[in-house]
């Protein structure tokens, strides 16, 4: 059995409501997805053990409901992460417009704590209207580690924002 380090990895998943955090979690965490998603209300935590470059990491992902309450609960919320995933739909624009102001409040309460964007949604390709080379200039030019596509619904690349982010998280301690 895998243990997990005795301090946990606080991770935040931030981003509009309706862009599929809270699948993407579940997804990740327990290898499911459910069709219909009850709304997230408040915070939620998903917990998994992971091994990363021969280490178990213990991550706790946050996950929050209700994109009005953010400001309010926003200290609560992002104090402490070491790592931000930051999800918006690849066909809805507004979802990905809003994400610099999720990221301009991250780095307000996290400092240099690094991130990752990820563009969910990605098995609706006809319906797309953010492209891959688009989304990947925009989070090169805020400091991004790296961009992602994935799909909660066909479990398409789920683990590699979370891998990523958790391996420059590790080198960091190093
Ligand atoms: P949120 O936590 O960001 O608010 P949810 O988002 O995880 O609650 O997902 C919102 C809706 O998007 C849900 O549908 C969910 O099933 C759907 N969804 C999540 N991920 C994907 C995906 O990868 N592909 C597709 N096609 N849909 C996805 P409902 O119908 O319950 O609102
Ligand atoms: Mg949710």
């Amino acid at each position: 059995m895998l243990t997990g380090e005795a301090k946990p990895i606080k991770i935040v998943l931030c981003g509009e409501g309706g862009v599929g955090k809270t699948s993407i979690a579940h997804r990740f965490t327990k290898g499911v997805f459910y069709e219909v998603m009850k709304i997230t209300v408040g915070i939620e935590h998903f917990t998994k053990v992971l091994e990363v470059n021969g280490k178990h990491v213990n991550l706790v992902l946050w996950d929050l409901g209700g994109e009005e309450r953010f400001r309010f609960l926003a200290p609560v919320f992002l104090r402490g992460a070491r790592g931000g995933v930051f999800v918006f739909d690849v066909t809805r624009e507004d979802t990905f417009l809003k994400i610099d102001e999720w990221y301009s409040i991250y780095r307000k309460y996290v400092g240099n704590a690094p991130a990752v964007l990820v563009g969910n949604k990605i098995d609706l390709e006809e319906f797309r209207v953010i492209f891959r080379e688009h989304a990947e200039d925009y989070a090169k030019s805020r400091g991004f580690i790296g961009y992602y596509e994935v799909s909660a619904k066909n479990n398409l690349n789920i683990e590699k924002p979370f891998i990523e982010l958790v391996k420059h998280i590790i080198s960091e301690e190093t």
